[in-house]
């Protein structure tokens, strides 16, 4: 493990404009149509109007019903005879990610109608909070009087932290202080309420999230007290005996007890108690990444940013091997994980199936945080590099083109028949993106991610020797504008990334003496060009250190050849042997129904299957299709068959379009996968009428 510290903090995303090309054009669809649409949902679904609390219990009201409904959730969670839906124990997070979404916007253009709502929801919230503190709209209309009884399962805290990042999104975009005040008197009742003390609550969140926020809080406000609290939620995590059960036991609960679906007991995962939570040991003793994935993947944000923060090495090391586990042996080649549906959760090394992956987009979006985290201790592009994946293939595919539909479930592979026979009966996991869920946390992560995404490009520094650095972990045409010793800076970065590894960086200042920038160089580039003058130049980790007087020459161009290239699995996953993926710069592709014939799962790239990329601009809305020639089997030998001899003479020429694997299911649903059948050592080539296989005579590719 390279364990040479490097810190920096990221340059906020109020510095960063991105002025055109791919993610401006996502952001304003964001602006324009998601957020909008987000927030309809929000309201016709009772979740804006929850905060006002009121909901009244009817002493004899039957269940909660709890339907998944694909269009529109006026009915969702109303128990019967119920007129006013009554609120879930997660719509604060909701409200909270859409509110933080939104803000980031308001900083881009301010806009009176939309702050108004926020404003709103923000004094109902006021109203809630109890002279206490406390802030939460499930206990205090639903389960009064029972708040912190069932932290294990309740969100509680995992809403506090999400109301948390709204705050601190709200402040900076407009100054007005209003709902940080609320979470900051939030933050200390949850201060006062857990800890070591005899009186204190000796717990942790049973959804990690608040952690990562309390760092955010302590980076606003400078206090100390909300980064002992979110390490404190680390370090008691997983030490015995269980919170969890105890917890349960005191309630009166049996802690085996799984809840309708069974997988909340203390023993439903063989690899610990409660491992579905990560708490199974503490955190520096988790070697695997078990669990429910986004709960782990935001644990891994909050253990890095905590890490950042206080220089615990331990804490690091675990964070990093928690990292490798993932990335090594339980991702989705889009950066996605989290392969088993059910309890959306990791499954064992190399588990990662294709038709029935569960992929969550909220997963992929943790991803990004984490990733951009573990940039922020040690800038190594096996951390940018991943989270890049994850942002243009995994979070990416989980909205549509258009804005307002929404993947929760991102397979890798899809055939319309699974979902017309009702094989697949749950919509989260349908092939088609859907309006709304029921538990809707991706349309918002996703929303306020690609919203804040600016704040994920560079972060600042100082290298070992003391000298200034800002790294480039992002490549988008923009411009940025630092502080470099107390000296204005501005970026500019003029690319057509992702769909050329051009990059031409501007750098406008009067700072004289030399500083660095540090360009992330992506694995899949290979050799990269830079041309800049009078500088020193090195390579560390993944990255291009260029140190020079930017005030006397402040230009940089840096080429990063961009190749469609083929991708194979590890041999580990066996869904995956014999097939290769295409990727093109960052983008992860697949071959689609809609640009080549139905039998996606019958072609094969060959050895001789050269793969070219052109941009077709009035395609899924400009992108670069790459195009291969392929083989598959001929139809017309199998007819009346199920099953015959295997035979060489069966092949036919395919022609094969890949389009970007996030613009998958835009056009109508049909068949889709990312891997395709590869066999490098055949030659597609016909040799007297038959396909001649290269391999058969040693010559492989
Ligand atoms: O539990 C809150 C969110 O809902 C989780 O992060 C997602 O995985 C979904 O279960
Ligand atoms: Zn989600």
């Amino acid at each position: 493990m390279d364990e040479r510290w490097q810190k920096s903090l990221p340059v906020s995303w109020k510095n960063v404009r991105f002025t055109g090309g791919f993610w401006k054009k996502r952001q304003e669809i964001n602006e324009q149509v998601t957020l909008p649409a987000e927030y309809e949902q929000c309201r016709s679904s009772g979740r804006v109007d929850s905060v006002k609390c009121i909901y009244k219990p009817r002493e004899n009201s039957g269940p909660e019903k709890g339907v998944f409904t694909i269009d529109g959730v006026l009915e969702e969670n109303m128990a019967d005879g119920e007129t006013i839906p009554r609120p879930h124990h997660y719509w604060d997070s909701d409200l909270a990610k859409w509110i933080e979404g939104a803000s980031y916007a308001l900083w881009y253009e301010r806009n009176p109608e939309t702050e108004a709502v926020i404003d709103g929801i923000i004094d109902d919230f006021g109203k809630l909070q109890m002279p206490d503190g406390y802030v939460n709209t499930y206990y205090t209309v639903v389960e009064p009087g029972k708040r912190w009884t069932n932290v294990h399962r309740m969100h509680e805290l995992y809403c506090a932290g999400h109301l948390i990042e709204a705050a601190a999104a709200y402040y900076e975009a407009t100054g007005k202080a209003k709902l940080l005040d609320i979470v900051e008197r939030y933050a200390d009742h949850i201060d006062r309420v857990f800890g070591p003390a005899d009186h204190q609550i000796h717990g942790y969140p049973g959804h990690q999230e608040i952690e990562l926020a309390l760092v955010k809080l302590y980076r606003l406000t400078g206090k100390k007290k909300y980064l002992e609290l979110a390490a404190y939620f680390l370090n008691e995590r997983g030490k015995q005996p269980y919170f969890f059960e105890e917890e349960a036991r005191q309630q009166g609960r049996d802690p085996e007890d799984g809840g309708p679906k069974g997988i909340l007991g203390k023993s439903f995962l063989a690899q610990g108690p409660y491992a579905l939570f990560q708490a199974h040991l503490p955190v520096r003793e988790q070697m695997t990444a078990e669990g429910h994935a986004v709960r782990l993947a935001y644990m891994g944000a909050g253990m890095a940013d905590v890490a950042s923060e206080t220089g615990d090495k331990s804490l690091w090391q675990a964070c990093v091997r928690l990292w490798d586990n993932v990335t090594s042996k339980r991702m989705y080649i889009t950066g996605g994980i989290g392969s088993q549906d059910g309890c959306e959760r990791f499954n064992f090394d190399y588990q990662l199936p294709n038709e029935e992956s569960y992929h969550e987009t909220c997963a992929s979006v943790a991803m990004v945080m984490w990733g951009f985290r573990m940039l922020q201790v040690a800038p190594d592009r096996r951390y940018g590099d991943v989270m890049e994946r994850a942002l243009y293939n995994g979070v990416l595919s989980g909205v549509s083109l258009s804005g307002d539909r929404f993947f929760y479930a991102n397979h890798l592979a899809a055939h319309p028949e699974m979902f017309r026979d009702r094989i697949i009966r749950n919509p989260r996991m349908f092939p088609e993106r859907q309006r709304w869920f029921a538990v809707s946390c991706c349309p918002m992560n996703l929303a306020r991610l690609l919203e804040s995404l600016g704040g994920y490009q560079y972060t600042q520094g100082k290298l070992e020797d003391g000298g200034q650095a800002v790294y480039v972990h992002l490549y988008q045409e923009g411009t940025a504008d630092i502080r470099v010793r107390d000296k204005k800076v501005v970026i500019r970065q003029e690319t057509d990334y992702p769909w050329q590894g051009d990059i031409l960086v501007t750098v406008g200042t009067d700072l004289d003496g030399a500083w660095t920038l540090a360009l992330r160089i992506p694995e899949w580039s290979g050799q990269p060009v830079l041309e800049t003058e009078d500088a020193e130049v090195w390579e560390d980790r993944g990255y291009l250190y260029v140190r020079k007087d930017w005030s006397k020459n402040g230009h940089l161009h840096l080429s990063l050849p961009m190749q469609p290239v083929l991708m194979e699995a590890h041999p580990g996953v066996r869904m995956d042997c014999g097939k290769a993926a295409i990727q093109y710069g960052p983008l992860v592709y697949c071959v689609e129904e809609a640009d080549n014939d139905a039998d996606l799962f019958d072609c094969i790239l060959t050895g001789d299957s050269r793969l070219e990329a052109g941009f077709e601009e009035s395609l899924l809305g400009g992108i670069c299709t790459i195009q291969a020639q392929g083989i598959r089997r001929n139809r017309e030998q199998w007819k009346g068959r199920l099953y015959q001899p295997a035979s060489r003479s069966y092949f036919e020429p395919v022609k094969l379009k890949a389009v970007p694997y996030y613009t998958w299911a835009n056009r109508g649903t049909g068949a889709m996968t990312v891997w395709m059948n590869h066999i490098p050592g055949m030659d597609h080539g016909k040799v007297d009428g038959k396909y001649e296989d290269k391999a058969d005579r040693g010559n492989v590719n």
